[in-house]
């Protein structure tokens, strides 16, 4: 048995009897309430979802089991598996069992290679990925031993084999796209000695400095593992992991959101507005005429990517990672400068504007500019980079969903002559 499976066997019972206990004892206890501005307005704020993994405080941004992320941007991002699972982090002896349990796991089916083969030339990098990763699904433990009767109480212990067999394909196929889509060569196959980020990002293939790229790369994977249960991709896993799907389908629809350009497509759209503007002026602009290029944007009804959140009503401290490491390591690059210029420019633009609740810059505000410099330069490519690292903290959060026991998700919808009929009453 893995130390990880070893140490959360021995976690899950208090798990468990913490659930039993608060439903028991406190289950008819107010600890929200909804308003209708609520209802219309997707759900913000709304209490209504355990997620111990992580937690998003508007006036600080995530925090990883209570530690703020930008303690944590040196780690592997095996270690924020591990503790995003069980609540601390690993020691170097569990840090290593855990990579060699995930590079144990790291070999793709032929038959996926071949689906990858069929997809048309321009198929967009998430319309691969969501397929791929759902097609990995044939291979399910969880889906094989519930077939067979398995006890709810091992439900979570089968969704735990099937996360780490897909977290430990995903570099592996999410690399193999880049090549196949952007026409770089040959698959570059995963090495046994590389950790689980640097093997992602020695198998894109990229320019430059390698030993920076890894860590980049690394701290990549960190800074974007996991962000609460409420955002799109999270909450779409838990409730499809909820009807007893299993783990693919349960990311592969959950990266369907991150699909979504108000999601993590940002991503892409960000380092699409740097290399537009910079195309439009054939230089880096003056701050006056970015300004302007922006304001235009905002006046024609399109949003700035990369800015505002639905939660943060601060600078998001994923995108202060960022920023440092590209101060640090890349000051002079065009599309660094672009996104420092941005960041000084575009918060005073949406407060001016009045429309935004958040004017301050997201995860997504700055980290094409640091891939591009590396040479991964394709932006349609970016979001499957989001998903690879969102894969720990979607997968995390549904085996202790699982370990929870939580029910089948099913809110109560109401028609609109029910609501104005209730609004009228009061
Ligand atoms: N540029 C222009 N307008 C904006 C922006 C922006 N960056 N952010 C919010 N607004 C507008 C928004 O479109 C809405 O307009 P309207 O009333 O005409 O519909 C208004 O401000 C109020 O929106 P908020 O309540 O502030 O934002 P909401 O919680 O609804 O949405 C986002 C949050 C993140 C979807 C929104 O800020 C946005 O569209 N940002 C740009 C896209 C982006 O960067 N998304 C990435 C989020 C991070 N991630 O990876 O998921
Ligand atoms: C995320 O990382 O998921 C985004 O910041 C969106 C969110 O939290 O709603």
């Amino acid at each position: 048995m893995s130390m990880l499976k070893a140490k959360l066997s021995s976690q899950v019972p208090d798990l468990k009897e913490r659930v039993r206990n608060l439903g028991k004892n406190h289950g008819s206890k107010v600890i929200s309430q909804v308003t209708v501005e609520q209802v219309l307005g997707g759900m913000r704020g709304i209490k209504s979802l355990i997620c111990d993994t992580s937690e998003v405080g508007l006036d600080y941004g995530l925090k990883i089991r209570g530690i703020p992320i930008l303690e944590l941007t040196e780690k592997l991002p095996e270690d924020i598996l591990w503790l995003m699972l069980t609540g601390s982090l690993p020691t170097e002896e569990e840090s290593n069992d855990l990579q060699k349990e995930l590079n144990s796991r790291m070999e793709v089916p032929e038959f996926i290679w071949k689906i990858l083969d069929t997809f048309p030339a321009d198929t967009h990098p998430m319309n691969m990925l969501t397929s791929i990763v759902t097609a990995l699904g044939y291979d399910s433990k969880f889906k094989r031993e519930y077939d067979k009767g398995l006890k709810k109480d091992l439900y979570w212990d089968y969704t735990l084999e099937d996360s780490l067999d897909l977290i430990a394909k995903m570099p592996v196929i999410a690399s193999a796209i880049y090549r196949k889509r952007f026409g770089k060569g040959e698959r570059i196959a995963p090495r046994k000695d590389l950790d689980w980020g640097a093997n992602f990002a020695y198998m894109l293939g990229a320019e430059g400095n390698k030993d920076e790229w890894y860590k980049l790369m690394r701290m990549y994977m960190v800074v974007h593992s996991d962000h609460e249960s409420g955002n799109v991709s999270a909450f779409t896993s838990h409730v499809v992991g909820s009807a007893l799907s299993d783990a693919y389908y349960s990311l592969a629809a959950g990266l369907a959101g991150l699909a979504g350009p108000l999601h993590g497509l940002a991503n892409q759209e960000c380092l699409k507005f740097v290399l537009e503007t910079l195309n439009h002026f054939s230089k880096v602009p003056s701050d006056d005429e970015l300004r302007a290029f922006a304001k235009d944007r905002l006046d024609r009804g399109l949003v700035i990517p990369g800015y505002g959140h639905a939660v943060l009503r601060v600078t998001d401290p994923r995108f202060t990672a960022s920023l440092e490491w590209g101060k640090k390591v890349i000051p002079n690059d065009d599309r660094f400068v672009m996104v420092e210029k941005l960041f000084k420019i575009v918060p005073d633009l949406l407060i001016e504007q009045g429309k935004a609740k958040d004017p301050w810059p997201n995860v997504d505000a700055a980290t094409g500019a640091l891939v591009y410099h590396y040479g991964i330069k394709e932006f349609e490519y970016y979001t499957v980079i989001f998903s690879v690292s969102r894969s720990l903290g979607i997968c995390s959060q549904l085996i202790l969903s699982r370990a929870m026991g939580e029910p089948i998700t099913r809110p109560k919808s109401v028609t609109m002559d029910w609501m104005e009929k209730e609004v009228n009453k009061q």
